[in-house]
């Protein structure tokens, strides 16, 4: 094969591969394969000298001819990409639906974190939130729990130190606001609480509180029974019947649980109720001149009451969901129901 035929070969592959480049890196790769430091086209130009005389001018003018037209095409085409009119070979359906971008949603236990705030802040009560890790004084001394109470005991509790624990409950958050303020005040503090009990259907070393908190001059009983009543009527609906049983809590005195009429069976007794007819949703009660004396408030000068939840199980209840495990598989099958 003469030299310049197998120069004309050359040029007609480059030429060709030119029509192929549909992609801003296909442009480069082509410039490398051809005009680069070991390009085709740059070797031959190496190889020039080797030639005679005559066949060096011919295949030399060839060559260069090669390289300016080549150049050429490479600067256009990069202009056309970079200005993003190249011409790619179309191939779409233009009447496919469109692609959805995925839509994320909120945890099943943030929506009901959320609207317990919402209700609470429609009624003056302000969120406040604090840390997860504590001391034995925020979680118990505090709150008037006597050293030899049992959920001081490390079974009861999360230790990590001589010094920290993780909170049990969000009255922590209570103290710390009260310590820091002086009455009157709303509170509302959801978070994360932890207790090392046995995990099953029901239960988790891990799950989520709200616990609210009023303080005031003549703060009365009724007052707590009106908030509350105000709360589970929005929450699970207006016809609901409504009971407070005495309780204890070393926090409050008086203390009292709060049930609700069973919506699942309309009181005839079912599994949800445990066949009571009745569902127990909050504990309550005046908080005890002992917490007041330990932030620094008058307890003769001011009442309060104090509440709390747990959001699990109220999700629990206002989802239908059987099994507190699934709040924290995060398994999408069973999030994007909600
Ligand atoms: C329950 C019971 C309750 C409180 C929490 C509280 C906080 C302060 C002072 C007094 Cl700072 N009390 N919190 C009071 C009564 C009950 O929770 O069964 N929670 C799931």
């Amino acid at each position: 094969m003469s030299h310049v035929q197998d120069l004309s070969e050359l040029a007609q592959e480059a030429r060709a591969a030119l029509q192929g480049l549909t992609a801003e890196e296909a442009v480069e790769a082509f410039r490398v394969r051809y005009l680069g430091r070991k390009g085709l086209v740059t070797q031959r130009l190496k190889e020039l000298g080797a030639l005679p005389e005559e066949k060096r001018r011919e295949a030399g003018r060839l060559l260069n001819v090669l390289k300016q037209e080549l150049e050429e095409a490479i600067r256009k085409r990069q202009g056309d990409f970079r200005q993003g009119r190249a011409e790619r070979p179309v191939s779409m359906d233009l009447t496919l639906p469109g692609i959805l971008p995925a839509r994320g949603r909120l945890h099943p236990l943030t929506q009901t974190i959320r609207r317990l705030e919402g209700i609470f802040i429609s009624l003056g009560f302000e969120v406040v939130s604090g840390p997860e890790i504590e001391t034995e004084y925020y979680n118990f001394e505090a709150l008037n729990i006597p050293l030899d109470h049992p959920s001081r005991e490390a079974f009861d509790t999360f230790y990590l130190d001589e010094k920290y624990l993780l909170r049990s409950q969000t009255s922590t958050v209570q103290i710390r606001v009260m310590e820091s303020r002086k009455p009157p005040l709303a509170i509302v503090a959801p978070g994360r609480v932890f207790r090392p009990d046995a995990t099953d259907a029901t239960h988790s070393f891990m799950f989520h509180q709200v616990e609210g908190l009023l303080v005031g001059e003549r703060i009365t009983f009724a007052d707590l029974k009106g908030t509350l009543e105000l709360f589970c009527r929005r929450l699970f609906g207006p016809r609901l019947k409504f009971r407070f049983r005495p309780s204890f809590f070393p926090f409050t005195e008086p203390s009292a649980e709060v049930d609700i009429s069973c919506f699942s069976c309309r009181q005839k007794g079912c599994r949800v109720c445990s066949g009571t007819g009745w569902l127990e949703i909050l504990g309550a009660g005046m908080v005890d001149p002992n917490v007041f004396e330990a932030v620094g408030y008058d307890p003769e000068g001011v009442q309060g009451f104090a509440f709390g939840v747990g959001v699990e199980r109220l999700a629990m209840l206002l989802y239908g969901v059987e099994d507190i495990r699934l709040f924290f598989e995060n398994d999408l099958r069973f999030l994007r129901q909600f």
